[in-house]
């Protein structure tokens, strides 16, 4: 069912792909194994054939518009299983990065968890995360990037937040991140998922 899945997301097709997700989720198929082992490894490939040059934009947004279409009917169900959180969150994708699905997958889970988020959106400068945390006091500040290219931007954005008396807490993600990038930029922490990104904040606002 999952490689079902995976194959019309690739394929780019919406339709089929929310079908079958709403088939597994009958047949008891749990919604965060959809998620990671189905959708979001459906796009990982569309990036390798990206990659090759085997697809194109057009191809990347059609797959992309059907993982969210799939998420509508997912991001429910994950939110309800989120696990316990509070605080405000400031979140958003770095400035030159307009990469926003894994994003709205963390603040499905975050908002899921209990937390309030402010979402910044996409292509984010650092002067605007300054201002959020000055309107927000956040208990944490989340960034992400996806392209490489956008690492210089996080690592700015980084050192200006920390500049802040007091810095809030930095956690990062994103596919362009390793952990020992976000150490090395001064984050406070590293979340591979949407998942490990809720237990971080948490972790975060407790400390
Ligand atoms: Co683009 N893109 N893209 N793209 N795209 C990647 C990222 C790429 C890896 C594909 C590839 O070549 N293999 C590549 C980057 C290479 C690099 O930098 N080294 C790439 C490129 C090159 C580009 C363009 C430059 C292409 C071009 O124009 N020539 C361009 C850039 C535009 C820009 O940003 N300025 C571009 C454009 C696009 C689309 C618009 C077509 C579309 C984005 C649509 C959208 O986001 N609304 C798109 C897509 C869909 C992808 C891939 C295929 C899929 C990304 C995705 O949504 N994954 C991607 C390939 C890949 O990632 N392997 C690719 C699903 C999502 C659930 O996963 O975002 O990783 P992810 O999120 C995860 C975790 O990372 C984590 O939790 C999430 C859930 O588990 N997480 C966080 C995410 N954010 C977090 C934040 C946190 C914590 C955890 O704390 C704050």
């Amino acid at each position: 069912m999952l490689e079902e899945i995976r194959r019309a997301l690739i394929i780019g097709d919406g339709q089929q792909t929310v079908a079958l997700v709403e088939d597994a989720l009958a047949a008891g198929v749990d919604p965060q194994l959809i998620t990671d082992e189905a959708l979001t490894a459906g796009l990982r490939e569309v990036g390798e054939r990206f990659d090759r040059g085997e697809y194109f934009i057009p191809e990347m947004l059609i797959a992309a518009d059907a993982m969210e279409q799939a998420m509508e009917v997912l991001k429910p169900l994950l939110a309800a299983d989120a696990g316990p959180g509070s605080g405000t969150v400031v979140i958003g994708t770095v400035q030159g990065d307009l990469h926003d699905i894994g994003k709205n997958l963390v603040i499905t889970m975050l908002e899921g968890a209990g937390f309030r988020v402010i979402d910044l959106g996409v292509d984010v400068p650092a002067a605007r995360f300054l201002e959020a945390v000055r309107d927000h006091a956040p208990d944490v500040v989340g960034l992400g990037a996806l392209l490489t290219t956008a690492l210089a931007r996080m690592e700015e954005t980084i050192a200006m937040l920390k500049e802040l008396d007091p810095a809030p807490p930095v956690m990062v993600g994103g596919a362009a991140v390793t952990p020992g990038a976000g150490e090395r930029f001064g984050a406070d922490g590293y979340a591979d998922n949407a998942k490990q990104a809720v237990d971080l904040a948490a972790r975060l606002t407790a400390e």
